[in-house]
């Protein structure tokens, strides 16, 4: 997002949180001329402190905890940063504004953005889902959003300000981070095709997504900006893919077959799942112009060969360029909890071509 508004010719500011973040000096070689101030969205202060500084014209909020098993394992924090943090910011911008019940908004008022999430619609009630579709979310992160979805509306009808949501269904790139299931495949692919590994653990194979190109969604938000009326909008691909989908084309990409290196695993299976989400973009399309540009096949490949030459030219950071090493804690302490619960030589840790070699192994043996 901030690539694309530098760009544009826009001044960027990024809001940074904590002692010593460790995203800081990848995001300075990323992207050297977004200029980071200190802020947090569970400090109601520290967000009116930068609001007031920096005297913004647009404020995006994509800041949440993201991960959607994350949000079992941290529901209170999720509700916090996720949901209650976007009130925060709202507060910021509203009372920096001078805006109350009895005075509304000016002209050259800031203009908000909030990121709501295709995981509002959850147990979907229709296919494709438009503006219309009731929400049923089917995780804290969902129900965070729900409610940043809400206020955000509510502040708009409250107070007049230009606030407004984009449902974005999945979107994605090589900057994905690696616990998302797009990028963990990539980078599994890569690692396999290399040599570093020769399984990938996965969960549910039969969820299906709608999987857009991050850089074609960022244009959409800052359309939405731009507009003279704030609306809200559906910005997705309206083409549903399975894992296996996406399993199929990844692996290709390396001349692999999936069958042969995927095991499923118990310990990335969600308590609820969504099973299928898809957009009608329509909206979006007929009154801001907005479509999306990149095919599924292209993300894909794109995401492969990434990785592919991420690995091949010795990248250490195997897991997430501009994350932390290893993936995400909460993925990682769920799998563990679940590994250290399962026996040793449990099925589940098997792939198809273990299989084979065991079946091979007991013919040699009945020999
Ligand atoms: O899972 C299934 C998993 O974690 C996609 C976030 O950006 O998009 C994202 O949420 C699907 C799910 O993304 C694994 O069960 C199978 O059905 O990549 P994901 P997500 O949960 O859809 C929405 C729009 C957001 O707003 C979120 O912030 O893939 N799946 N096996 C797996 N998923 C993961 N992560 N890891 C697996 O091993």
């Amino acid at each position: 997002m901030a690539e694309y508004l530098t760009t544009q010719g826009y001044e960027v500011f990024g809001l940074v949180r904590g002692q010593r973040n460790p995203r800081v000096r990848q995001l300075r070689q990323l992207l050297g001329d977004v200029r980071l101030i200190r802020g947090d969205l569970l400090d109601q202060g520290s967000l009116i402190s930068a609001v007031e500084r920096v005297q913004p014209d647009e404020v995006y909020n994509l800041a949440a905890i993201s991960y959607v098993p994350m949000s079992w394992a941290q529901a209170e924090l999720t509700g916090e940063v996720t949901g209650l943090g976007v009130l925060r910011v709202l507060e910021a911008i509203r009372v920096c504004s001078g805006i109350s019940a009895s005075r509304s908004p000016g002209r050259g008022q800031i203009r908000f953005y909030q990121a709501s999430s295709s995981e509002m619609f959850g147990m979907v009630r229709e296919s494709p889902q438009t503006e219309q579709t009731p929400f049923h979310p089917r995780s804290p992160y969902g129900v965070a959003k729900a409610y940043g979805h809400f206020l955000t509306q509510n502040y708009r009808e409250s107070y007049g300000m230009f606030a407004v949501s984009g449902i974005l269904f999945n979107h994605e790139s090589p900057r994905r981070g690696a616990e998302f299931v797009t990028r963990k495949i990539s980078l599994g692919v890569a690692k396999i095709k290399l040599g570093y590994e020769r399984q990938l653990r996965l969960g549910n194979l039969s969820a299906r997504r709608d999987w857009g190109f991050a850089g074609d969604y960022v244009c959409a938000m800052a359309l939405m900006l731009g507009q003279d009326e704030p609306v809200d909008y559906v910005i997705g691909t309206g083409v549903t893919h399975s894992v296996e989908d996406l399993l199929d084309h990844a692996f290709k990409v390396a001349d692999l077959d999936w069958r042969d290196h995927v095991v499923t695993d118990a310990a990335f299976i969600r308590p609820a799942e969504v099973d299928k989400l898809c957009a009608d973009p329509s909206a979006a399309r007929d009154k801001i112009g907005w479509e999306p540009k990149m095919t599924f096949e292209e993300l894909v490949g794109m995401m492969v060969e990434a990785d592919l030459e991420l690995l091949s030219s010795g990248g250490d950071r195997v897991a997430d360029p501009v994350g932390e090493p290893g993936g995400h804690p909460g993925e990682h302490e769920l799998a563990n909890r679940a590994a250290q619960e399962r026996p040793v030589g449990d099925p589940r840790h098997r792939t198809a071509a273990d299989k084979r070699r065991d079946a091979g192994d007991q013919e040699r043996g009945q020999q």
